[in-house]
């Protein structure tokens, strides 16, 4: 039987790489966008166990051309648009090159799906961070919570979000968006507070650093693994119809719980080393975060393995055996 082909935009990023190892384990041809980069040797290394099984194409998502380029040549059977500038302090930095990446970068893809092929499924990764401050009276988020983004990043993956669904009803289109909640790995970024945390924590207990500057301690978030959320985008994108689909573990922490459970992992407290430096506070903030994804569940059976608890011991485990080296 031929094998199905994947196109991966963002394959580089936490979650490219997760799902290239996922998808590559059911047999998929897998090709991913990476963008160019003055240095090339770090760019790749979360795929260093993909890295001979996976095809890599140069494209931007604010270039048309070289997505439909791309898209035009391998001829997907299924696009995942994971590439975004996805920190949400730095889009208040950068509000327009978020909104053209994350926002029209989306209706780029959408473009090229429409000219060359309009049967390929597109997946969306849309966000919880879409919702900002708005929750239902029950304490969680849902597909139907309205959306009050606080973020340029949030206003920009709110288009997204808004754009796929027009393009789905207007012309029949197979487009799924995932609002996924929080979800985090050894390989996230260390700008992201919980691998900040490991980190730097870690460090500490080494004698390698002796202090941890965070911002907001009070925000809580719904934090889940993202070997799990990758999963559930393969799940969304493998039924009948296209459809929104909340992913979320449903039980949420504040940053502090975080700090208490790193530091106390290591047998340290937290309070003797972490300050609050205003440079990572935003200009707005989301408070709090805890995702009902009753509907995934029920549609398509998935369910999260990890724990708060195992990820952020894998986190830790990580950056052990990474300063021991
Ligand atoms: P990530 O690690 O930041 O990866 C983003 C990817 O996008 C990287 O491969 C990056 O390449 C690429 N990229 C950035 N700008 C691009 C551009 N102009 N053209 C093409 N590629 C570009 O993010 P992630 O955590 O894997 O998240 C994947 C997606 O899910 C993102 O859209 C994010 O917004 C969304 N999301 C994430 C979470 C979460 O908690 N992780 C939750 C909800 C939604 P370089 O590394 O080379 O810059
Ligand atoms: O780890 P964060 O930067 O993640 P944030 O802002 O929730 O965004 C992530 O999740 C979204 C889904 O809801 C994604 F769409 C988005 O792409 C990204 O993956 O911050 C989490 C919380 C915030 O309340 C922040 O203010 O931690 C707080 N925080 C406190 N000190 C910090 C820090 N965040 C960062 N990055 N760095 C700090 O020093």
């Amino acid at each position: 039987m031929k094998k199905k082909v994947a196109l991966i935009t963002g394959i580089n990023g936490q979650d490219g790489s997760y799902l290239s190892e996922f998808l590559l384990s059911k047999n998929y041809e897998v090709h991913g966008t990476l963008k160019r980069n003055s240095v090339s040797e770090n760019q790749t290394y979360r795929l260093d166990s993909v890295y001979d099984r996976v095809n890599l194409h140069y494209a931007d998502l604010i270039d048309l051309s070289s997505l439909i380029y791309v898209i035009q040549k391998i001829q997907p059977d299924e696009i995942y648009n994971l590439a975004a500038q996805s920190h949400v302090k730095i889009s208040f930095d950068q509000p327009i090159y978020t909104s053209q990446v994350t926002g029209l970068g989306t209706l780029n893809i959408l473009e090229a799906i429409r000219l060359i092929n309009p049967k390929i499924k597109l997946y969306q990764a849309s966000s919880s961070e879409m919702f900002g401050n708005s929750i239902d009276s029950d304490g969680y988020q849902r597909e139907t919570t309205q959306m009050n983004p606080v973020s340029p990043y949030g206003c920009a993956k709110v288009f997204s979000y808004n754009i796929c669904r027009n393009y789905r009803n207007s012309y029949d289109m197979f487009v799924s968006n995932g609002i996924l909640f929080n979800h985090e790995s050894p390989r996230r970024g260390t700008n992201f507070v919980t691998n900040k945390v490991c980190k730097e924590a870690v460090k500490i207990k080494f004698g390698l650093s002796n202090q941890l500057k965070l911002g907001n301690l009070n925000a809580t978030r719904d934090w889940g693994h993202a070997k799990d959320y990758v999963e559930a985008m393969w799940m969304i994108l493998q039924q009948d119809k296209p459809d929104d689909f909340v992913c979320a573990t449903g039980i949420s922490h504040s940053v502090k719980d975080l700090c208490e459970y790193v530091f106390g992992k290591l047998e340290l407290k937290w309070e003797d080393y972490v300050t609050s430096d205003e440079k990572y506070l935003r200009p707005e903030e989301l408070n709090d975060l805890r995702g009902d994804s009753s509907k995934l569940q029920n549609v398509t059976g998935w369910s999260p393995k990890y724990t708060f608890e195992s990820m952020l011991d894998e986190m830790i485990e990580y950056w052990i055996n990474f300063y021991k080296k």
